[in-house]
């Protein structure tokens, strides 16, 4: 959203609206908006452990029978899963048997806003994949293949120890940029940079005092606001 500066509407900018925040461009498509969840990060969280509850964190195998160091879940429509036999999405949640619990409108309802504000408009994602990294935890490079359409962009948001983001090119061989993501902070992923590369460096461990607003146990939890299907 540009900042008007013309004389007649100046006074009614001068302090930027509740719902205007900083919006910067990493790079072509990829829009940071630095503190966007933050005022809701306690609800968020305590969305996560309601989801939690019924469709448990673990620790999914790649098809090369690696033990991811991120915990995951989901909710919404479709899940994403990773076993043995690939990388997709999945309407039961494999450990319970169960569909995966329902999108909180919250969820929604931030993407959605976040969406609009990076260019994106009518965003309706159905599906939510739940990251959890302790310290050591990391996600090495990789592309989101398994959606249907690429033209959707993917929200993600960031809740409780910043983590160091890595986001490449179109190319796994491009060197990444770093880029800190910290609790609060959302990225919408579209358009030019919806098939670059990106990662998670190893999760360092907290060097201070736990804020109130922090999951229980160190850690950092990412929501992917994805529309897979
Ligand atoms: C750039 N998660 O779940 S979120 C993933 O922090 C994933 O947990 C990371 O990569 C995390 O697949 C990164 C940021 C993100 C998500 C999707 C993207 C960046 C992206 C898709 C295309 C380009
Ligand atoms: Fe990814």
């Amino acid at each position: 959203m540009t900042r008007r500066a013309d004389t007649a509407t100046a006074d009614l900018f001068a302090s930027p609206p509740d719902d205007e925040r900083a919006v910067e461009t990493i790079a072509p498509g990829a829009i940071l908006l630095r503190g966007f969840a933050r005022a809701d990060a306690a609800a968020l969280l305590g969305a996560v452990e309601r989801v939690a509850a019924a469709s448990p964190f673990r620790h999914m195998e790649t098809p090369g029978g690696f033990r991811m160091s991120v915990a995951m879940t989901n909710c919404g429509a479709a899940g994403w899963i990773a076993d043995r036999r690939g990388y997709r999405y999945a309407g039961i949640d494999p450990a319970t048997g169960q569909p995966w619990p329902a999108l909180p409108p919250l969820f929604q309802r931030l993407a959605a806003a976040a969406a609009t504000a990076a260019g994106f408009a009518d965003f309706a994602p159905d599906a939510c994949l739940v990251n959890r990294y302790q310290p050591g935890a990391r996600m090495s490079l990789h592309q989101d293949k398994n959606e249907r359409d690429f033209a959707q962009p993917i929200v993600s948001l960031s809740l409780g120890l910043p983590a160091i983001f890595l986001f490449g090119g179109l190319k796994r061989g491009d060197r990444p940029t770093r880029l800190r993501l910290s609790g609060g902070d959302v990225v919408v992923w579209g358009g030019p940079a919806r098939m670059a590369f990106h990662g998670v460096a190893p999760l360092a461990a907290p060097d201070g005092p736990a804020d109130p607003d922090q999951p229980p146990g160190p850690c950092r939890i990412n929501l992917t606001l994805r529309k897979a299907m």
